[in-house]
């Protein structure tokens, strides 16, 4: 059976320890959110969120994200010393006994949406993402050089007429929800700053960002095979270059080249299905079948396609994934390999109480606790029919 975890955000997380536990996790995901990105992190400032989590029942499995820096994105000058930061950091990791570590390799952006309070019909409330909103704001707001080249004549047309559909409170929630960080981020960013780190990506190519992110690999993996962690990356959320930045972890072809490459054991993947799902050409549960091996770690969520390069995040077992033949085939890889792979039901909607809290956009409990408990009555049914 899978491990079933939620992510927490640390103690300043709105939903608490003890609620994660009810909902029937058992483990938690987490990350030292309040350090700079870059610094080692300390092993006693691992061992004390460790503990904390233990004091409440739950165990510390899996690490989203020790960040990869900006630096080691654009084999920057300062390359050497964070890659020596982050070595020590793995080191510290599993001295406290944690085993996988989540990353990304998105340059600037990590996940990105448009809107963080879409109405599902049934009142509760989803993340979602336009391509439009993305045209309106990096041609009208973000002013990004050449940036009407990169969409079609019609998608163009349509973000004028959305920009100028918008009042300034508009244009500034729209700004704000696509560059001020999601729960997680690992940057944020003013429209200056955000215009500055684009330009810092000037003559950084797909190929580029894939020989960087094959030599970040290199430099890691075999101090994560020493001690014994696996490194999970994250897929692009959303799976296609946006803002003229080049994303590599797109695809299952991106990702196969990425193990054919740097064939270390440590060399994971974090399956996430909802990242993946956004394109149709990528084959969920033959993708759990082929590159089961090194997956390490798994987000399970289903987005539902909309027209014009839109999505937005549909209930656990609904949208475009096919969740049961997903999780079916995971089942058969956790037997085939005799291991529990932890899970964890990512996002959910804001619903019921949740709808009047302080919450994460994505990260609110009863959504989450929706999902989890869809998702643990499906593996079990899987299970109990002998798959
Ligand atoms: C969003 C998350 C991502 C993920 C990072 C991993 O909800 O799945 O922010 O944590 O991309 O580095």
């Amino acid at each position: 059976m899978m491990t079933q975890t939620m992510r927490w955000f640390g103690p300043a997380d709105p939903v608490a320890l003890r609620n994660i536990r009810q909902a029937g996790a058992t483990g938690i995901v987490t990350a030292l959110h309040e350090l700079p990105n870059g610094v080692v992190w300390p092993l006693e400032t691992i061992l004390a969120r460790q503990s904390m989590i233990r004091a409440a029942g739950l165990d510390w499995d899996v690490v989203e994200s020790l960040p990869v820096h900006e630096g080691i994105k654009t084999r920057g000058p300062d390359w050497d010393r964070l890659i020596d930061a982050y070595r020590r950091s793995l080191r510290h990791l599993a001295a406290a006994g944690i085993r996988t570590v989540t990353y990304n390799f998105m340059p600037l952006l990590d996940w990105t949406r448009t809107d963080l309070a879409w109405a599902m019909p049934d009142g509760a409330l989803a993340l979602r993402f336009e391509l439009e909103a993305v045209a309106a704001f990096d041609i009208h707001l973000l002013e990004r050089p050449g940036a009407a080249d990169d969409y079609t004549s019609a998608m163009v047309e349509a973000a004028a007429a959305r920009i100028a559909g918008m009042d300034a409170e508009a244009r500034h929630r729209l700004e704000r929800t696509i560059i001020a960080g999601l729960p997680g981020s690992e940057e944020s960013f003013t429209v200056a700053q955000f215009r500055d780190a684009i330009a810092g990506y000037d003559g950084i190519s797909a190929d580029d960002l894939r020989a960087n992110h094959v030599a970040f690999l290199e430099a890691v993996c075999p101090v994560a095979d020493e001690v014994g962690v696996q490194l999970v990356v994250h897929p692009d959320d959303p799976p296609f270059p946006i803002f003229g930045l080049p994303r590599v972890v797109s695809t299952e072809s991106d990702v196969a080249a990425l193990f054919a490459r740097v064939p270390n054991r440590s060399n994971g993947l974090c399956f996430c299905t909802g990242s993946f799902g956004v394109r149709a050409d990528n084959d969920l549960p033959g993708m759990v079948d082929r590159l089961g091996e090194r997956i390490g770690f798994l987000h399970l969520r289903a987005i539902a396609r909309e027209a014009n390069g839109a999505f937005h995040e549909a209930p656990h077992l609904e949208g475009n994934a096919d969740m049961p033949a997903v999780v079916a085939a995971v089942s058969r890889l956790q037997q085939r390999e005799d291991r529990s792979i932890p899970m964890r039901p990512d996002h959910g909607h804001q619903m019921l109480d949740d709808l009047t809290k302080r919450t994460n956009p994505g990260y609110s409990l009863l959504g989450r606790m929706r999902g989890l408990a869809e998702l643990r009555g499906l593996e079990r049914g899987i299970v109990h029919a002998g798959g």
